[in-house]
């Protein structure tokens, strides 16, 4: 399978961590996002949604949306678990991540580390950066209950919401008022088979 991807893209190193957890083979094709790649005709025109990380399978089916990706890797695997309750669990960290968390901490971090702000957006930053704070102390609370958001083990939930987390210090978050989250990065980034994000 291949994967369209992109090296400081965290949407698309949480599909490359769990391929290298997983040990699965696969084929890299770079998008330069920094370059404009994934606004041209080509890629809106190969990739109707718009977005990478994009899984093209050997017949060519293709998925996007990193956290679907995660579940059809994860299918099967203890990557995600059995029982209904923590399924349910890693799909509902899997949508707060999208909703609650990526829009703030993911997008602060491209203005900041990446892209640059755009122009006219500094009160938005502001808003941004408030709420990526906010989603941090849920995630906070959260972890002084239990080590991993889903059933017993580490799993893609916890993936989905590592990958924007630890690179948030790259853009001013600071992470000192949050030992949990802390605790959990460390946790993660000790699994076995872990891969850092290429920023
Ligand atoms: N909800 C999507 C978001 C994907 C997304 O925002 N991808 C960005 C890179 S992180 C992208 O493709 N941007 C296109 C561009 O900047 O031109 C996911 O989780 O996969």
């Amino acid at each position: 399978m291949k994967l369209y991807d992109c090296g400081p893209s965290g949407n698309c190193f949480k599909v490359r961590l769990l391929l290298a957890q997983l040990g699965i083979p696969y084929q890299r094709v770079n998008v330069d996002l920094l370059k404009g790649e994934g606004r041209t005709p080509e890629f809106r025109s190969h990739f109707p949604l718009g977005r990478i990380p994009v899984l093209e399978r050997d017949d060519g089916s293709q998925l996007a949306e990193s956290n679907a990706i995660l579940w059809y890797l994860a299918e099967g695997t203890p990557f995600l678990p059995a029982a209904r309750e923590a399924r349910a669990e890693a799909l509902q960290w899997l949508f707060w991540e999208q909703y609650s968390h990526e829009p703030y901490v993911a997008v602060v971090y491209a203005w900041i580390c990446e892209f640059g702000v755009p122009e006219g957006k500094e009160a938005e930053l502001k808003e941004r950066r408030a709420k990526g704070v906010a989603a941090l102390e849920v995630m906070e609370k959260q972890l002084a209950k239990r080590p991993w958001f889903s059933g017993e083990a580490y799993g893609i939930a916890d993936i989905a919401l590592y990958a924007y987390t630890h690179v948030s210090p790259r853009a001013d978050f600071d992470l000192g008022p949050f030992p949990n989250v802390r605790g959990f990065l460390d946790r993660v980034k000790a699994q076995p088979g872990h891969v850092e994000i290429e920023a």
